[in-house]
């Protein structure tokens, strides 16, 4: 048994990396921590170049699984016996570790869900039933996934209100005056990605809740995107409601967080009815648990909230700071050296990008460049990236898009680079 008798913040597996990395950030050590990432496809090294649609696992986020299988299994918040409260504990303590990760208030505000698409999906229900009627309006950017486009369009229907959409610059840029202007008394909510999952723009978030909240409008960000690359912070960028998933920051699948506010928390309905979600029951009524459990009907995946603690553990140790530097410094080489390919086309601002670079080459199908990638070993992904209105707007089917992640190097930029112009040679 290891990681179960460690308290949060104490993973096993990162005090070594902890010292190095304060000084330095020693890229090729923390990519001991991902085996799968010494793996070869078609004889070449692999290089993982999809981060924006999931990210590797460092060993300790596997083996916090595996553990809590074989030495703590039970069921959470149900059980008198030792394993079930060594379970809790452990499930609470994660809940603690999310809160501290993002600087919520309070861990009633961090409700458990299966992923960024399941949080916006209790928010759009939740909010829809108790705060929308006929005529009201919600807004939503025109660079959304398209997560957080259908929940709202399906409760639209539902409720008889209009979606609006803030518009963007050819750069791939929120419109802000444009926005100022569809804000409005019918409006009734905000929604909003806090990093483009295309463009890798990095949205003006805190200035977009500043001017809802001027008109009393709550606002829902999308950090889908964000956490894994920048520190957040929810009593900084003041935000109401917040999604992310926790596969895509170095966490497992299957599970991700809704923040919300606790005033706008405590107002709202439930999801989904079962048990944990109930204080009593009878065929007559029904009342309803306390905050976060209110909206956490059934058995959770208590494993996998584990797992995140021990990821948001290992991405802390490493620095988010560090993180972020590390990438920026590797985006900046990589669209440096991109640029000079001919018939290049990067989407997205040319500043303040993230770590996602979104291209095309003269008239190369992005399937074709991703494919023939592919056989070179690196990983991208190619076509509409769930943001078809995006696409739409920028006159295009799919793009091929490279996206870093903490462990990606200059030498695998190389090897994209030269992979793109070999291809590019071939046309
Ligand atoms: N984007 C991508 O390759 P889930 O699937 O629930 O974990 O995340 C959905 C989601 C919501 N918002 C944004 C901004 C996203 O980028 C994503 C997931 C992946 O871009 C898979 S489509």
């Amino acid at each position: 048994m290891i990681n179960v008798r460690w308290g949060r913040g104490q993973c096993p597996c990162v005090p070594d990396v902890v010292t190095a990395m304060q000084m330095m950030y020693d890229v090729n050590r923390v990519r001991k921590d991902f085996p799968i990432l010494a793996r070869q496809v078609y004889g070449k090294p692999l290089v993982y170049l999809d981060n924006g649609a999931t990210t590797q696992k460092p060993r300790c986020v596997v083996e916090a699984m595996v553990d809590e299988y074989y030495n703590v299994n039970a069921n959470v918040h149900r059980g008198v016996h030792f394993l079930s409260q060594q379970a809790t504990d452990l499930h609470e303590a994660s809940r603690e570790s999310v809160r501290k990760f993002i600087n919520a208030r309070s861990v009633n505000e961090i409700i458990f869900t299966r992923g960024t698409t399941e949080s916006i999906n209790l928010l759009a229900f939740s909010f829809g039933e108790s705060m929308v009627k006929e005529g009201d309006e919600i807004v939503v950017s025109a660079m959304e996934h398209h997560s957080n486009i259908v929940p709202w369009q399906m409760m639209c229907a539902r409720k008889g209100a209009v979606l609006k959409v803030i518009p963007m610059t050819d750069d791939g840029e929120l419109q802000i005056d444009e926005y100022v202007k569809l804000l409005n008394e019918k409006t009734r909510l905000v929604c909003c990605t806090h990093v483009s999952n295309v463009l890798g723009t990095v949205n003006p978030v805190k200035e977009v809740v500043r001017i809802a909240h001027e008109q009393g409008v709550p606002v829902l960000v999308d950090g889908a995107q964000s956490t894994p690359h920048f520190a957040v912070d929810m009593q900084d960028l003041d935000c109401d409601f917040f999604a992310f998933s926790g596969h895509k920051m170095y966490g497992p699948t299957g599970i991700g967080v809704l923040y919300g506010k606790e005033e706008w928390l405590d107002k709202l309905p439930p999801y989904q009815g079962g048990g944990e979600m109930i204080k009593n029951v009878s065929f007559e009524q029904t009342t309803y648990n306390e905050l976060p459990y209110k909206f956490e009907a059934g058995t959770p995946d208590y494993i996998a909230s584990h797992a995140l603690a021990t990821a948001i553990d290992y991405v802390t140790a490493l620095g988010m700071d560090n993180i972020f530097r590390h990438e920026q410094e590797l985006t900046r080489y990589a669209m440096d050296c991109m640029k000079e390919i001919e018939g290049m086309r990067i989407f997205g601002p040319v500043e303040g990008h993230d770590a996602v670079i979104s291209f095309q080459v003269g008239d190369i199908h992005h399937l074709d460049m991703g494919t023939l990638l592919d056989r070179l070993g690196i990983a991208v992904r190619t076509g509409h990236h769930c943001a078809e209105p995006l696409m739409r707007r920028l006159g295009i089917e799919g793009t091929v898009r490279a996206s870093f992640g903490l462990y990606n190097t200059r030498e695998e930029v190389d090897v994209l680079v030269e992979g793109i112009k070999r291809v590019a040679q071939m046309f």
